[in-house]
């Protein structure tokens, strides 16, 4: 039986790596994110059959639910979600920043991993399956007047208060907290920025484990350049 791997923000970066990973691995695969052309090319390369693509926005609950019901209809089955999809904020810190960037990310970064959640966990809970989230090295750490950093507070917040919810259900929950990545994220990633498959690595690393391993979380930075 093939495993069904949902990916939000699939449509480049961290999420497109992790799709590539899974169907190596066999998953069959739901993509989503805003850019259908994007989801399509993807869905091209991996093998159309096996994958479902999904042009939604995580912060509208409708297309959420929608998104689950076709993904039964298409598979029969949801064995695990990865909540990826995430924006970036704006300089200036909290005296300077502009507020309409921070609405829009924490209503992504946050309120949209929420709805993710929600969406899935039934089909999860029969399947006792596997969430996993994007958080961030930024979500363990101070970064001055930053509220990306605070969204992914949020987001280590929902994994640990998840799993505890889950307790008992067989079902697992997996925190993926990357330092810097070479993405389409930033304009210009420093030059020690990890790769995107470094995350993907991870990601399959912990959807591996045996069922009574619940890998709660991977922080993953790069090597510091050496001398
Ligand atoms: O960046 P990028 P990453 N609804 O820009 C999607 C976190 N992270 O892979 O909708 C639905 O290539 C967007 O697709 P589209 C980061 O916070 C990164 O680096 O088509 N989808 C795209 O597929 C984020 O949570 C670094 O524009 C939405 C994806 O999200 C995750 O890693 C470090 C959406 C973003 O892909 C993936 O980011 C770290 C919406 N409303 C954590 N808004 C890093 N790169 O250094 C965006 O610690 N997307």
């Amino acid at each position: 039986m093939q495993r069904v791997l949902l990916i939000t923000g699939a449509s480049s970066g961290i999420g497109a790596a992790t799709a590539r990973a899974a169907a190596r691995e066999g998953y069959q695969l739901v993509l989503a994110a805003r850019s259908a052309d994007k989801l399509t090319a993807l869905a091209q390369e991996l093998g159309p059959e096996n994958v479902l693509a999904c042009e939604l926005d995580v912060t509208d609950m409708e297309q959420q639910q929608a998104m689950i019901e076709q993904t039964l209809e298409t598979f029969g089955r949801l064995d695990a979600v990865f909540a990826n999809a995430g924006q970036g904020g704006s300089s200036g810190g909290f005296s300077g920043a502009d507020h309409r960037v921070w609405r829009e990310m924490i209503l992504t970064n946050v309120y949209g991993v929420g709805l993710t959640l929600q969406a899935s966990l039934p089909a999860l809970k029969r399947s006792k399956g596997h969430v996993l989230l994007t958080s961030s090295a930024a979500g363990r750490s101070t970064i001055p007047g930053s509220m990306y950093s605070a969204t992914k507070w949020a987001v280590t917040g929902i994994g640990y208060n998840l799993r505890e919810e889950l307790r008992g259900s067989g079902m697992r929950v997996t925190l993926i907290e990357p330092g810097m990545v070479d993405t389409p994220f930033f304009d210009e990633p420093p030059e020690t920025a990890l790769e995107a498959r470094d995350i993907a690595n991870a990601v399959i690393y912990a959807l591996s484990q045996p069922a009574h391993v619940d890998v709660n979380e991977i922080l993953i930075r790069p090597t510091p350049p050496s001398d």
